[in-house]
């Protein structure tokens, strides 16, 4: 194997070592196999235990995506009015010579005027280079607006750090040997699928699998048991079960006295919920509570290893984050830590000695402590007035690795933000998305098969290399150039701005990893112990497991997990009486290859799947237009009668580009802005809507 970058003139047949670059857990190696300059093919490293030689279906389509002929090929400069996406051709030094004279404007009229721009970007790529590296020293540098990077995990994240100290938990490869596999939050054949293959094994060997899901997902169909609990309960579930764990004695005293914080709280708390109390919340029968304790107590008697793979699908809701609280607390109560196939894994991401600060520099804001919006909120704060409270109003935007007018909540505000005139925007892409239609810049950006980047995981514990398999598109750049090029047209001077990406994937993990491992094998094992908790050593400020969390007292807020019921909760309006989750769908990733017209075909049109129930209540059947609607917006789409779908509850599958929907909207028309108990994060499970035939 040719594991360096291939050249055009190159007629040999090379492959290249690379990485997924996508917001998955799995984070695979890739080999791409590259003739004569061009990448025809994209494939699993054998090499790779946790790949094992295969990729998902969207990711073995990459040479489709990166030779698209939609792909961006050149700098564009708007030309129509905004949102139209009509523009023409300009040179890269126009392009950039525009944007920093705009920026330096902005700038340079007050000590604190930069504030007034904002990057937004999150995981287009998880690359730690080409995700946020150039790109956050400039803006450290600009002394621009900080971004809180919440959209997607951070309800979960805190719940889990307040709770076992950190993004810490079970090694993925040691669930196939445990003998019960609690499935939470998570459809993972479709978002995990190399976790997936674990689980298949332990299942082989006996293991008992249990699914926990509002919606029948493809997982669920190939569990043992499913429990169709009403979105944002989960909290209640964990509490109940603890219940059961208490009054049975199923638990590991030992473990609670030696290696756990606050249980004396934690144990009145959960007397408190009966399986018949958590049933009534969960929309669920008092039996199937039981009969879930009853596996999971069973797990402490016999010292048969009970591990829990959460998902962050449950942690989008008003109370995502006590609820990671109370289900990160399980393995502590019976004791599975003790064992390498027992306890909870919802991020490995916390393993990884990733020198965040070396790569994003925040020493260049210099004492200046510029505020920090959030980006679940961008379609309020993109209207928002200048205030004492709030600042400068947002005058300019750039966005990077996001297309946040299709995944950002309540788009109806988002859109109205972006389509000011006033605003100037940025947009770094792949493709014309719903974004870069609104951009006044919309720069071409390279893919993961032409620019160089090192990954780690939220879903193992390898660091991954990426090498370039072939020379960048077009004028394509990647992320990093630009910021690169940006800088020196405002004329930043410092020399971080001069490092190439090779030196910045050196700097990623510095010391902490070998990387001539990874320049060899292209992924590097962490060194990390099979059970790190079995002797407690968590890394809580108290090295315990902490049911109480003293940070959270002093905060004000509960110290104890508790179920905190959803902003919008089930039964609560009479006007919307439907609970409306929008999961993934299986053959997009987020927003990404919407546009992958071979994968669009096999997710056929936007869908909202609903119970035979609610149906013949609304005269519905398959196929139907409906109107999907709140008092925040109406979505348009087809219905399906769905046996994935419990009662009272539909399934709005996302994220579709706005522009290839119906009627150019998609689910989070109706989604909202209220945010989640911990963590800031959005709660886009957490929405009320109302069906009906759609009259068009
Ligand atoms: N194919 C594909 N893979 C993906 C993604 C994708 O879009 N497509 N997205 C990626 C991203 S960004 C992430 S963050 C990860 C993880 O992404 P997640 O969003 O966690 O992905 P899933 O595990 O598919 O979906 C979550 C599951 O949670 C369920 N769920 C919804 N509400 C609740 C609830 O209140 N309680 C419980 N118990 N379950 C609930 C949904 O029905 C769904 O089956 O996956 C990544 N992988
Ligand atoms: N209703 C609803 N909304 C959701 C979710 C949901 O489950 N339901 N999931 C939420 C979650 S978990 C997440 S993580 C967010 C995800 O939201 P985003 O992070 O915005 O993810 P994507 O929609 O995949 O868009 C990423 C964009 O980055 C671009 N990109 C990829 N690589 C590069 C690169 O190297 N350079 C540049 N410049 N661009 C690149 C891609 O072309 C793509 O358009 O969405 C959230 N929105
Ligand atoms: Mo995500």
């Amino acid at each position: 194997m040719n594991k360096t970058s291939a050249s055009p003139s190159d007629s040999t047949i090379t492959q290249v070592l690379g990485a997924c670059p996508h917001d998955c857990p799995d984070t695979c190696s890739m080999l791409t196999t590259v003739v004569g300059g061009i990448a025809i093919k994209v494939q699993g490293n054998p090499a790779h235990p946790h790949t094992d030689g295969a990729l998902c279906t969207k990711v073995s389509r990459y040479t489709e995506r990166s030779y698209h002929p939609e792909r961006l090929l050149h700098p564009l400069k708007r030309v129509g009015p905004k949102g139209a996406g009509q523009f023409e051709r300009v040179s890269w030094e126009v392009a950039l010579h525009d944007i920093a004279t705009r920026l330096k404007t902005i700038a340079s009229r007050g000590p604190d005027a930069a504030q007034a721009i904002l990057p937004y970007s999150y995981a287009g790529t998880m690359g730690l280079v080409q995700g946020d590296s150039m790109s956050a020293r400039f803006f450290h540098q600009l002394g621009a607006s900080l971004l809180d990077r919440t959209i997607c995990s951070t309800a979960g994240g805190e719940g889990l750090t307040q709770t076992l100290g950190g993004k810490v938990g079970m090694r993925v490869e040691f669930f196939a040997e445990a003998k019960l596999i609690l499935i939470w939050g998570s459809n993972s054949i479709t978002s995990n699928l190399h976790f997936w293959r674990y689980a298949q094994v332990a299942k082989r060997n006996g293991a008992k699998l249990v699914c926990i899901d509002p919606r029948r997902s493809e997982t669920a169909d190939k569990c043992h048991e499913h429990l169709a609990l009403l979105p944002g309960t989960d909290g209640a579930l964990a509490l109940a079960l603890m219940h059961e764990l208490i009054t049975n004695d199923w638990l590991d005293h030992d473990y609670l006295a030696q290696y756990t914080l606050g249980w004396e709280g934690l144990r009145s708390r959960a007397l408190q919920w009966s399986p018949e109390r958590a049933a009534l919340v969960c929309g669920l029968l008092p039996e199937q509570i039981r009969a879930l304790a009853q596996d999971y107590g069973a797990c402490a008697a016999s010292r048969a290893p009970a591990a829990i793979r959460m998902n962050y699908g449950l942690q989008r809701v008003h109370g995502g984050g006590n609820a990671v609280r109370l289900i990160a607390s399980l393995p502590a109560l019976i004791g599975s830590w003790r064992q390498r196939a027992g306890g909870v894994l919802l991020s490995s991401s916390g393993q990884f000695p990733v020198q965040r600060a070396a790569l994003q520099r925040p020493d260049l804001l210099a004492g200046q402590t510029p505020r920090t919006l959030n980006m679940s909120t961008i379609g309020d704060d993109l209207l928002r007035p200048a205030s004492a409270e709030f600042g400068p109003a947002i005058e300019a935007l750039i966005v990077y690795n996001s297309n946040p007018v299709a995944i950002a909540p309540d788009s109806a505000k988002v859109v109205q933000g972006f389509a000011r005139e006033d605003l100037f925007t940025v947009v770094l892409e792949h493709f014309q998305t719903d974004t870069a239609d609104y951009a006044d810049y919309l720069l071409p950006a390279t893919t993961q098969l032409e620019h160089w980047d090192v990954h780690s995981s939220y879903g193992h514990t390898d660091a991954l290399l990426n090498r370039p398999a072939i020379t960048p598109l077009g004028e394509a750049k990647p992320n990093t150039q630009i910021f690169r090029e940006l800088a020196a047209h405002m004329g930043f001077t410092d020399h971080c701005f001069a490092d190439d990406d090779q030196a910045l994937c050196r700097l990623a993990y510095g010391e902490a990893v070998d990387f001539d491992v990874l320049l060899d094998k292209g992924f590097a094992t962490l060194d990390l112990a099979p059970a790190p908790f079995a002797h407690g050593n968590f890394p809580t400020p108290s090295g315990k497991c902490e049911f109480f969390s003293a940070r959270l007292a002093a905060q004000g807020l509960d110290g104890l997990p508790d179920h905190v019921p959803n902003h919008e909760a089930f039964n609560s309006s009479p006007l919307y009486p439907l609970a409306m989750i929008s999961p993934p769908a299986r053959n997009f990733l987020n927003s990404s290859f919407v546009n992958v017209k071979s994968l669009r075909e096999l997710e056929g049109e936007p869908l909202l799947e609903m119970h035979a129930t609610d149906a013949a209540a609304r005269g519905l059947q398959s196929g139907d237009g409906v109107r999907v609607f709140n008092q925040r917006g109406v979505y348009r789409c087809k219905v399906e009668i769905s046996k994935r779908a419990r009662p009272g509850v539909v399934n709005g599958l996302g994220v579709w580009w706005r522009k290839l929907g119906l009627d150019g909207t998609n689910v989070n028309q109706v989604t909202s802005q209220k945010l989640t108990d911990l963590g800031r994060g959005p709660t886009f499970y957490d929405c009320l809507v109302q069906v009906e035939a759609d009259a068009l």
